[in-house]
């Protein structure tokens, strides 16, 4: 899975290669800003859009023919962050699309992988990454800290996903800035949007909160707002729409 797939890449270009392109990148932009998380007390919900063209629990989403074309309406509708799904095995994503979005937009990407190795974090920073997913329930305690040690010192920040009371403890010990509760289950796939109230008092003030997966309209965007989300992570729901900058506005 990902492992063959960042193995296959890294012999086409070695890390050395990889972190000489790092090296030459315009700088990471300021994420955390951008999901408001200087600016306190927060008024307004950031939305984080995805480019998501399938997902293992649905298949094919939407065709998209102009992931950058996408993008672009996702900008002017008001999106703060833009997330860009790049795991190519369950979510027919590639470092092509990212790539295509990057050139086409000003606002911060999040380069959307299962991160599993550093090789990931030097390629998200390569290819002009603000953002990393770092998602606690597939690392240790270890590799989560090295992962988000490497991030920030690379002027990046993570995303670092959530999904238990437990995740979000060992997420706050190793010092995430951004922690997302996704409220889809892993391992079942299923969504279930009361995890979020249930978990969101949980993550330390000072942190930005993120409720990630199922928001299907308003009512769902309002939900996560009032239970304290800084921003929403929307895929599907934009993805199917004709107009994803009307959703948005909203
Ligand atoms: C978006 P949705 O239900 O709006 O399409 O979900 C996003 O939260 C989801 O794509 C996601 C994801 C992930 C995908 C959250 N965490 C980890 C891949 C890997």
């Amino acid at each position: 899975g990902v492992r063959e797939d960042m193995a296959q890449r890294q012999r086409e270009l070695p890390l050395e290669k990889v972190q000489e392109r790092a090296a030459q990148a315009a700088p990471a932009l300021d994420a955390f800003d951008a999901l408001g998380g200087n600016d306190n007390p927060r008024g307004t919900l950031r939305v984080i859009s995805e480019v998501k063209r399938s997902s293992p629990s649905k298949g094919a989403l939407a065709e998209i023919t102009d992931p950058a074309a996408l993008a672009v309406r996702y900008e002017d509708g008001g999106a703060a962050v833009i997330s860009v799904l790049t795991e190519q095995r369950r979510f027919n994503g590639s470092l092509a699309d990212f790539d295509a979005v990057r050139e086409a937009v000003r606002i911060p990407l999040l380069r959307k992988d299962f991160t599993v190795d550093e090789y990931q974090i030097w390629e998200a920073r390569a290819h002009g990454a603000d953002l990393v997913l770092l998602i606690v329930a597939a690392l240790d305690d270890e590799q989560l800290r090295t992962f988000l040690d490497l991030t920030h010192e690379l002027g990046m920040n993570a995303l670092v996903e959530t999904h238990t009371a437990e995740e979000i403890e060992r997420a706050a010990a190793v010092g995430a800035r951004i922690i997302g509760v996704n409220v889809r289950n892993l391992k079942t796939l299923e969504v279930d949007r009361s995890v979020f109230a249930a978990l969101s008092e949980s993550i330390p003030a000072g942190a930005v909160v993120i409720a990630e997966s199922g928001v299907r309209n308003t009512a769902d965007v309002e939900h996560f707002a009032a239970n304290g989300a800084n921003a929403v992570l929307v895929g599907e729901a934009l993805v199917k729409h004709n107009d994803p900058a009307a959703t948005i506005a909203e």
